[in-house]
């Protein structure tokens, strides 16, 4: 597969990197995190996109390299932003659904976090509602392990996916991320949209969780995200996603 030989030719050559998008306190609008998303300099140049080569990567055990080359480069950046800017937020990290599998990947991330002696708490990893593919105990039973490090787990994509609501509360979650398909059509003509945002922010507040919505692109989207009382927000109207020395400026100028 073509994606696949450039993506390990990325990996050799170090023709990866990461973007961060500012994720924001829904009524502050202070900087209180970073998303790390993986680029991939080769195969963007011929128009392959991240969700194209992430796709073609989660078919093969490619991911699980590429999930730990974006943990790793993630924490030394975030070990930085705290030494060098006294940043306070977390790093939200995506990783696959095939990590849920695997049996080394909770002491790779204890390993990288003692490497960039980054307190976990300022550490969350995301995982895609539509990768919980796996009977209910064996999600709980890995999230457990993973949440066992004092890294915090926001269930991504939340909407897109088949969670059955009830089964929210069996998981140790800290966060539901609203997917941006229901936040983008907020006052469109799909007014149904709209109440499932409602309905996700409360399932969320029984539940205890924290609430972020993504691809917030207008004022009133964000207006009726504080008014329901959200608690994060990301998307276009308040950040694209930054590379580094753009991020380091961004978050200074916030403060
Ligand atoms: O913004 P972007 O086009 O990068 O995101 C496309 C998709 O790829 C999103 O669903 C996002 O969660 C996923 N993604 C981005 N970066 C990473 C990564 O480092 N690892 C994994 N597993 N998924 C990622
Ligand atoms: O992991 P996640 O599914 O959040 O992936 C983030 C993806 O969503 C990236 O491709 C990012 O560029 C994109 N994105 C983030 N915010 C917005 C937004 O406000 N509008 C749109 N159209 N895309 C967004
Ligand atoms: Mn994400
Ligand atoms: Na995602």
């Amino acid at each position: 597969n073509y994606i696949e030989e450039q993506l390990k030719i990325a990996l050799e050559q170090n023709r990866l990197s990461l973007v961060y998008m500012p994720v924001f306190s829904c009524h502050t609008l202070k900087v209180v995190g970073i998303e790390a998303l993986l680029r991939c300099q080769n195969l963007a140049e011929e128009g392959i996109t991240p969700e194209q080569f992430i796709a073609v990567a989660e078919k093969t055990n490619l991911i699980k390299e590429l999930d730990l080359w974006v943990i790793d480069n993630s924490l030394a950046n975030l070990a930085e932003l705290q030494q060098q800017q006294g940043f306070t937020g977390k790093v939200c990290i995506n990783i696959s659904g095939a990590e849920l599998k695997n049996d080394s990947f909770s002491r790779a991330v204890e390993e990288l976090l003692e490497k960039h002696q980054v307190a976990p708490s300022t550490v969350e990893l995301e995982i895609s509602e539509t990768a919980l593919l796996l009977s209910d105990e064996i999600i709980a039973l890995a999230f457990e392990k993973i949440k066992a490090l004092g890294v915090s787990i926001a269930l991504d994509d939340f909407g897109t996916g088949s969670t059955a609501f009830g089964q929210l509360n069996h998981y140790p979650l800290d966060s539901l991320k609203i997917d941006s398909s229901f936040v983008r059509e907020l006052f469109s003509e799909d007014a149904d949209k709209t109440k499932m945002v409602k309905i996700f922010n409360n399932l969320g507040k029984l539940y205890d969780l924290r609430i972020a919505a993504k691809g917030v692109e207008n004022q009133r989207q964000l207006e009726y995200l504080q008014e329901i009382n959200c608690d994060w927000i990301q998307g276009y109207l308040l950040s694209y996603p930054l590379k580094k020395p753009d991020l380091i400026s961004f978050i200074s100028q916030n403060d």
